[in-house]
């Protein structure tokens, strides 16, 4: 299956694909079949250290069960069939919902995996585009668009976004994230516990707040188990304290802040005491946190997805930046500072630009603002079941699974079934790519180019790293698929020619970079900018083109980076406010209006009295990610983990013990799981994993069937998510538990 010959042993040096540690790994390939995976020692940044995940490539890419040909449906079951007939199978079932209904009945959802491919992250744009359908959702609004929006609103750009310098940092508080499960997300930093670790052994400090005691929370100086949803209360009280005496001294910062005044008045209703009933967290120890924070020599508050995927998502990612900056800490050495990736624009001398918006468009149904470009993914199901202009009825998915990984899957699965078109770009059949009419599969993430173009701008430490394909691909490279949908999406055809794409995004690439003063191509000539290599796919010419229009340019390139095979080190981050201000204002705005009426909407939830619900959470595990590892046999095998975390004393009101099986009930359904006593949990909280459920008729996915699990999305609830953002919420769901009985 693969041309390129390895008879002996030959290693290969590359970035692990899977999460966003960006680990290096040193492959060994025999006889073509990857024989071993070890850590890449000399990974300028991950230095040799790897997880279970990355061991396991090798077993993802010769998984039996990943699909090497395409799939058309036919009645009930799906047979292979040749690129062409695909393509052209594709190009018939979109044709006809427009013909019929009109772009805005098409949508499309996009996936994790989407933001560790490159390929599909520069052709995914031009494909959406071509779509014409305002129906854009993906799993950014199951997870981090609270993020993007707070990053959006305070310094003018969602993706300006940043990061604790882990590296160098004496004190971090760490809110609703595991990296020794997940490894760190939106803060990528391969071996996360060894840097963890070396905090402490500077005399620095971790304090780790989480309604579980997970092993993050373990190895931490202090664990704070905070009742969930409740963190943006907690922030906003640090925050109270840090101005209680008036706004700080923040010396050279200041200049660059807009509405400093307005903030610290905004901040005193959240005295400690008038949130310590809501946390769970004692007004003493609130008190603590924020002195032991503005007298730490460097300090970082970093929060992920137990605090994005909340009720107040969006503002506990703005309360999390501005605690840190209040006590003294923003964009400084071992605060939290801004990455500069290899691939990005340089920053101009002045800053300032035109901001950012949302609500440019609404979601039909239910009216939810736009946010860059999409619609919340808790929507969908609105979307495709209620009739009407509009209504979506050809669907594209692209490295999603869904009816898995967003709220009510019992609703959103039976919905799919109903579409007249769906076509998904995925390397399995499984629980969401089932529904779909055609399956189109990209090839291995070993046949394929690799460079975190979606990470990197957010590295603890600036490096560059690409890694090229280990295998030749049998079929056409992801960007290829992307590249050939989008000509059918806008009406040429199914045999239409990928290369007009990969031209017209090398043109727009090439043209914006010679006409930005702070590239190194500013002032080229286009034409020549682009011709300037040859011999690559679309996409790698892409990434050089970036590289070298962008923040080092004159030092990079593709062709340097793959001498280098351990990656190149760009040095630790340094500060850049003003310069990566996006805002209209060109500073830091503090107060922008969502945001005061979102801090008006948490004084009044502190007003009102504490909620005594029983609220399920979620978790991860080193050995599984999202929906789609539980096929690898190595990485399922032991114990089930699929598993309700249950307190001691929650289990006794509720009559369960530990092994029993447990009825978990919310307003949208209801699973059974074994369950685990155990005191990590906080009492009144409960946990089950997400990304479990694999029991669906016609998935081809045996190992996964066999380590079925149940599907935690079955409880959350589509009708609950973060206003600004709209993005779901995820953690902090109702629920009753009891043990299940036979049903009623
Ligand atoms: N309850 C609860 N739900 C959650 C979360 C939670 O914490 N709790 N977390 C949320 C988060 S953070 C996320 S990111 C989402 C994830 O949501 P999704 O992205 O929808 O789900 P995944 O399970 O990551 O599914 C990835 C899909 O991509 C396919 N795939 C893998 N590699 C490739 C590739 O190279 N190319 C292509 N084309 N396809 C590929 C897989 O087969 C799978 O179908 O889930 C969210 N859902
Ligand atoms: N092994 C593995 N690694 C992964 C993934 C995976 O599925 N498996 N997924 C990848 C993806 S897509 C992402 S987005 C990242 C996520 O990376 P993380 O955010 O680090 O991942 P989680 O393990 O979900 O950590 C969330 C933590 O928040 C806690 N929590 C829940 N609710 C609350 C709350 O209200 N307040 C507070 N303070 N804490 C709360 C949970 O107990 C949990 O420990 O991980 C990535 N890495
Ligand atoms: S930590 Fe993430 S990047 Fe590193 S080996 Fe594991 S899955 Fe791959
Ligand atoms: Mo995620």
């Amino acid at each position: 299956m693969s041309q390129i010959s390895h008879s002996s042993k030959q290693t290969h040096y590359r970035t692990c694909p899977i999460c966003e540690a960006t680990c290096g790994l040193a492959i060994d390939v025999v006889d073509n079949e990857v024989s071993r995976i070890r850590g890449d020692d000399q990974d300028v940044f991950s230095k040799g250290f790897v997880c279970p995940k990355g061991t396991n490539l090798g077993a993802l890419h010769q998984d039996t069960d990943r699909l090497r040909t395409p799939l058309i449906k036919q009645g009930e079951s799906f047979t292979e069939a040749s690129w062409e007939e695909a393509f052209e199978a594709v190009d018939r079932g979109l044709q006809r919902v427009i013909d019929t209904h009109g772009r805005q009945a098409l949508a499309a959802y996009l996936g994790n995996p989407n933001a560790h491919n490159f390929e599909s992250s520069l052709y995914t744009r031009p494909l959406l585009k071509s779509l014409g359908t305002r129906n854009i959702f993906s799993a950014s609004t199951v997870d981090q668009m609270p993020r993007h929006v707070s990053s959006g609103l305070l310094y003018g750009s969602p993706t300006t976004i940043p990061v604790p310098d882990l590296d160098r940092t004496a004190y971090l508080l760490m809110l609703g994230a595991n990296p020794f499960e997940s490894n760190g997300s939106l803060c990528t930093a391969p071996d996360f516990p060894g840097r963890m670790r070396r905090i402490q052994q500077r005399g620095g400090r971790i304090v780790v707040v989480d309604p579980r005691r997970t092993r993050t929370a373990e190895a931490a100086d202090e664990h704070l188990p905070i009742r969930p949803g409740t963190d943006v209360f907690f922030l906003l009280s640090l925050a109270r304290v840090l101005t209680r005496a008036g706004a700080p001294q923040l010396d050279e910062l200041e200049a660059h802040l807009q509405d400093l005044e307005l903030l610290v008045q905004a901040l005193e209703p959240f005295e400690p005491q008038n949130v310590a009933p809501h946390t769970g967290l004692d007004a003493s120890t609130i008190e603590r946190i924020a002195l032991e924070l503005s007298q730490a020599e460097s300090g970082a508050v970093y929060g992920r997805i137990g605090v994005n995927t909340v009720e107040f998502g969006t503002l506990s990612s703005w309360a999390a930046d501005v605690v840190t900056l209040l006590a003294g800490h923003f964009d400084r050495p071992g605060g939290l500072l801004f990455s500069l990736p290899a691939h990005a624009r340089p920053d101009p001398e002045k800053p300032g630009g035109r901001g950012f918006r949302t609500g440019r468009f609404h979601s039909r149904v239910k009216n939810r603002p736009e946010v860059m470009g999409e619609l919340p993914v808790a929507t969908l199901s609105d979307e495709l079941e209620t009739p009407g202009e509009g209504q979506i009825r050809g669907l594209l998915t692209v490295a999603g699974n869904p009816v898995l990984s967003t709220p009510n899957g019992g609703r959103l699965d039976p919905a799919l079934a109903k579409l007249d078109f769906m076509v998904s770009v995925d390397i399995y059949l499984n629980e969401t790519t089932r529904h779909a009419d055609v399956i189109l599969p990209p090839p291995s993430a070993l046949e394929r180019g690799h460079y975190d173009i979606g990470l990197y701008g957010f590295a603890v430490h600036q490096v560059a790293n690409y890694s090229p394909p280990i295998f030749d691909a049998d079929g056409p490279s992801e960007s290829e698929i992307l590249a050939r949908l989008a000509l059918i999406a806008s009406g040429q055809g199914p045999h239409a020619d990928p290369a007009q794409i990969d031209r017209l995004l090398l043109q727009g690439m090439a043209e914006a970079a010679v006409a930005n003063p702070s590239s190194s191509l500013y002032g080229q000539d286009p034409e020549s900018v682009v011709a300037a290599d040859s011999g690559r796919s679309g996409a790698e010419h892409l990434l050089d083109l970036m590289l070298r229009g962008g923040a080092y340019g004159d030092r990079l390139s593709l062709d340097y980076l793959e001498e280098n095979p351990h990656g190149i080190d760009l040095g630790a981050m340094t500060p850049r406010i003003p310069q990566c201000l996006k805002t209209p204002s060109g500073r830091i705005e503090l107060m922008p209006k969502i945001i005061a009426s979102e801090i008006e909407r948490a004084q009044a939830a502190i007003e009102a009295s504490p909620s005594k619900d029983l609220v399920l959470i979620g978790r991860r595990h080193v050995r599984s990610n999202n929906s789609w590892l539980h096929n690898i046999e190595k990485l399922v095998k032991g114990r089930p983990r699929c598993t309700l975390l249950v307190h001691p004393e929650d289990a006794e009101r509720a009559g369960l013990s530990d092994g029993q099986t447990a009825r978990i009930r919310s307003r949208v359904g209801s699973v059974e799981a074994p369950v685990e006593v155990t005191e990590s949990i906080r009492e009144g909280v409960v946990s089950l994993p997400h990304g479990w459920g694999h029991s669906h008729q016609g998935i081809r996915m045996a190992v996964a069937k066999r380590h079925a699990g149940v599907n935690s999305n079955l409880l959350t609830d589509e009708a609950l998510y973060d206003p600004p953002s709209g993005n779901a919420v995820l953690n902090g769901i109702p629920v009753a538990i009891e043990p299940a009985g036979p049903r009623a």
